[in-house]
């Protein structure tokens, strides 16, 4: 992990400091990935502490050739960059956010925005549990530790077991699950605060 730069900062001011706290001391990359429309951009708006980055556009006629629209019609805009921002957490470790485009056409810009990410957030709909498989399996593929949050939308089905919802996307043991509305923050930093705790737990950087 890299070291800090010391200055002042009062969070969650939206942006008017972007400085980091004196107490920064571990400096994280992660990466917030998941299919389309899961809450990406949504989850990193709600936690951080700078102004976020979005890269947002609208979805056009277009695109609805291309674009799997399948569970989530209502949306009007996608991610075709990247989404950033930052979080300092207790302890000194601030995680830097990045964010994926969701779109199967942006797939080519995966490894180039995960690189040097110490894990990764994996955003699933349980709706939409198919759509997740694919990008599990490049979060597989990279090597990358990682925490698998479940967002919650209304009409999310409820009779799902964790053990049902583990088998069905095939995850280790190991492999933190927690529910979250990435709407909220506390809700959002509780799914990150999860990961942190895995890479601390299982992956330490003295391994990595
Ligand atoms: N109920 C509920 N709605 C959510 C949640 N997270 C996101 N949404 C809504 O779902 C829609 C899509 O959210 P985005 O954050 O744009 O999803 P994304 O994963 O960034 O989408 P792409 O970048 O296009 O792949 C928005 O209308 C959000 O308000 C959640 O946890 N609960
Ligand atoms: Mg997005």
């Amino acid at each position: 992990m890299a070291s800090a730069t010391s200055s002042t900062v009062d969070p969650r001011t939206g942006g008017a400091d972007v400085h980091l706290p004196d107490s920064a001391r571990d400096l994280v990359k992660i990466l917030v990935t998941g299919p389309f429309g899961v809450g990406k951009t949504t989850l990193i708006r709600s936690v951080s502490e700078i102004r976020p980055l979005h890269t947002e556009e609208q979805l056009t006629e277009a695109s609805a050739q291309v674009d799997d629209l399948a569970g989530v019609r209502d949306k009007s805009t996608t991610t075709v960059a990247i989404d950033f921002g930052r979080i300092s957490l207790p302890g000194g470790i601030v995680l830097y956010l990045f964010g994926t485009p969701g779109q199967e056409r942006f797939r080519p810009l995966w490894d180039d925005v995960a690189y040097g990410a110490l894990g990764a957030l994996v955003l699933v709909d349980t709706r939409r549990i198919d759509a997740s498989f694919d990008v599990l399996g490049l979060v597989e593929e990279s090597g990358l530790p990682y925490a698998v949050a479940f967002n919650t939308f209304p009409d999310s089905p409820r009779h799902h077991t964790a053990g049902q919802l583990r088998a069905a996307l095939d995850l280790e043991p190991t492999t933190p699950m927690v529910t979250c509305d990435a709407r909220e923050t506390d809700s959002s930093l509780d799914a990150l605060l999860a990961l942190v705790q895995h890479l601390i737990d299982h992956h330490p950087p003295e391994n990595r």
